[in-house]
Order: structure tokens, then C-alpha cells, then sequence
């Protein structure tokens, strides 16, 4: 069984690393790593959080505070800090991840409307970004998933991976979670449940 395995690097961007407007501890931390395992696979895919400003996931826009939920039309959302907005150096990689290595570079949270976690659907769950088809016509059949946060983006991107017939791997020693309000058991939880294998 000759399977062609890409590594899926989540969001290495400086928003999501310490200083940055939502900094996941020790963020910062996986990028060498990270750097260290793009040499062992047939492809290298980096996600990059894109959004324009006024987006529909920050609380700023909804005079609410930072971390609270709210409903959508598409279902509960957990209202960030302004973050990753286009263009912007919070959404820039970080500064020492080997984004020259990259075949792929796919951006999501880019409709004003619509989060994205996933790098396969937007939060409504159905609107697709494009990922599956290139990695379907690419022949890739196995990920292996890497970078921030474990618990939001590598966690809705490795389960809906694994739903499309993926053969998904985490590799928890290179991510880093947000982790508030139990979101890290529950995204493990949910992996499993899912099938991921978590490494
Ligand atoms: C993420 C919250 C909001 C992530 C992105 O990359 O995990 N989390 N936007
Ligand atoms: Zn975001």
C-alpha cells in the first residue's frame, strides 16, 4: 500500500504565537519541529486564518467580550479578539517557518459572514474551501496534521479530514491548544471518536 501522506501545517501565523493578539502558550515553540518533519513528506500544505476586518467571529464587532459565544445563523460561535486580519502582520507566518517549503498555501476564514476553523469547511459546515479536491487530484490519501490551535483549527480540520475518508494522524508534540472552557478534552475527545490517530 503505496500512500501519498502530505504534512497539514494549521495556522503558524504570529496572532496565534505569544505577543500576538490571540497567543496560544508556547506557540511559538513548535516551529522548529514543525520545520525539522517538512523533509519526510510527498507534500507540505500550510494553512493561513485570513479575515478581513469587521469580521463576524470578532466579540468587537458584536460589543461582547473576547471568548464569549454567541449565536450564528450557522450555529454557536465563540466570539475572538480581532486576529489574523488580512494583510496584517498578526497574520503573517511566523517569522522562522520554512514557508519556502510549501506546495500549498490555502486561506479560510475570509467570507465576513462565515468562521473557519476547518481548513476543509467554513463553520457552516458545508461551504467548502477547495482543500479536499486539490489533495483528491494530488492522489493524497494520508495527513498528518501540525500547528495551532490544537483544540480550534487542527481539531475541526483533522475531523472533518478523517469524515472524508482521510487517513489522519495528529501529531500532538507539535501543536499547541487554547485551551479554555475544556475545549482541549473535548477536541481530543472528538478526534478519537473520529478516528484520528493522535501521535
Ligand atoms: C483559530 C480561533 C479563531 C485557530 C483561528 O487557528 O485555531 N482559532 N481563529
Ligand atoms: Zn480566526
Amino acid at each position: 500500500m503505496n500512500m501519498t501522506h502530505a504534512l497539514l501545517v494549521i495556522d503558524v501565523q504570529n496572532d496565534f504565537c505569544p505577543g500576538g493578539a490571540l497567543a496560544v502558550s508556547g506557540g511559538d515553540q513548535i516551529v522548529p519541529g514543525i520545520n525539522a518533519a517538512m523533509a519526510g513528506f510527498d507534500a507540505v500544505i500550510l494553512t493561513q486564518d485570513w479575515h478581513p476586518a469587521g469580521h463576524s467571529s470578532f466579540a468587537s464587532v458584536h460589543d461582547a467580550a473576547p471568548m464569549s459565544v454567541t449565536g450564528m445563523p450557522y450555529g454557536p460561535q465563540v466570539l475572538w479578539p480581532d486576529h489574523c486580519i488580512q494583510g496584517s502582520d498578526g497574520a503573517a507566518f511566523h517569522a522562522d517557518l520554512n514557508v519556502d517549503a510549501a506546495d500549498l498555501i490555502i486561506r479560510k476564514g475570509y467570507n465576513p459572514a462565515i468562521d473557519s476553523y476547518s481548513a476543509f469547511f467554513e463553520n457552516d459546515k458545508t461551504t467548502p474551501t477547495g482543500l479536499e479536491g486539490y489533495l483528491r487530484t494530488r492522489g493524497i490519501d494520508r495527513l498528518t496534521l501540525v500547528g495551532l490551535a490544537t483544540d480550534f483549527c487542527v481539531n475541526y480540520s483533522a475531523v472533518d479530514a478523517a469524515k472524508l475518508g482521510f487517513n489522519v494522524t495528529v501529531d500532538m508534540g507539535l501543536c499547541r491548544a487554547i485551551d479554555f472552557d475544556g475545549s482541549l478534552d473535548a477536541a481530543t475527545q472528538g478526534m478519537k471518536a473520529a478516528g484520528v490517530i493522535l501521535a
